[in-house]
């Protein structure tokens, strides 16, 4: 049987977004190519999953309990919801992460499912070994995503023209990138993909 693919679409929420509690700066760019993308692995049958940073309104992850963002992304607030240009296709599996008010969670490897399945035994479930990474953010969830799923043996892609950083530091972006691929992870873009 041919090794199965995975398309992840990470927190392509709206505070992440341009006027967002924590907007990053042209994150909406990324959503057309991004549906570009699940255009694509909808036609591959390959799957799709997009995670939501959700977190309770009082969490360490915020700066007023000893952590550094501003609040965002709060579960079930408007905040929270996907942006309303991403077209999720039909069959896409939702992840929910940054649950635990006492970590910070970056990771999709600590996202579940509303049955609390973990991505990591989803993934093995479908026989997933290698995985496309888009979204948001690049030094962050992007980041640790990646780290982890390395770790777990996965095939990782970046998809460069589909991710977005935060920037705390100017370069803090661009130094992800380079630690990623170090690690291993392949650099793709729609046009490599779409060839
Ligand atoms: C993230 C900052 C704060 C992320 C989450 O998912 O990349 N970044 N919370
Ligand atoms: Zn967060």
């Amino acid at each position: 049987m041919k090794a199965k693919k995975a398309l992840l679409v990470v927190d392509v929420q709206n505070d992440f977004c341009p006027g967002g509690a924590l907007g990053i700066p042209e994150a909406d760019k990324i959503i057309p190519v991004v549906n570009r993308y699940l255009k694509f692995f909808s036609k591959k049958e390959s799957f799709v999953f997009a995670t939501r940073d959700w977190h309770p309104l009082r969490s360490k992850h915020f700066k007023d309990f000893g952590g550094v963002w501003p609040v965002h992304c709060v579960q079930n607030t408007p905040g929270a919801a996907f942006h309303p240009k991403l077209k999720l296709p039909k069959g896409a599996i939702y992840l929910y992460k940054g649950l635990d008010p006492k970590k910070d969670s970056y990771s999709s490897f600590q996202a579940e499912d509303e049955r609390g399945m973990s991505l990591e035994k989803l993934l093995d479930f479908f026989k997933v070994k290698e995985i496309y990474i888009a979204g948001l953010a690049t030094d962050y969830c992007v980041k640790f995503t990646a780290h982890d799923a390395l770790k777990h043996g996965f095939k990782v892609n970046i998809l460069m023209d589909a991710i977005k950083g935060v920037n705390l530091k100017p370069n803090d972006s661009e130094d992800a990138i380079k630690r990623m691929v170090k690690e291993g992870v392949k650099k793709v873009t729609i046009k490599k993909l779409e060839g």
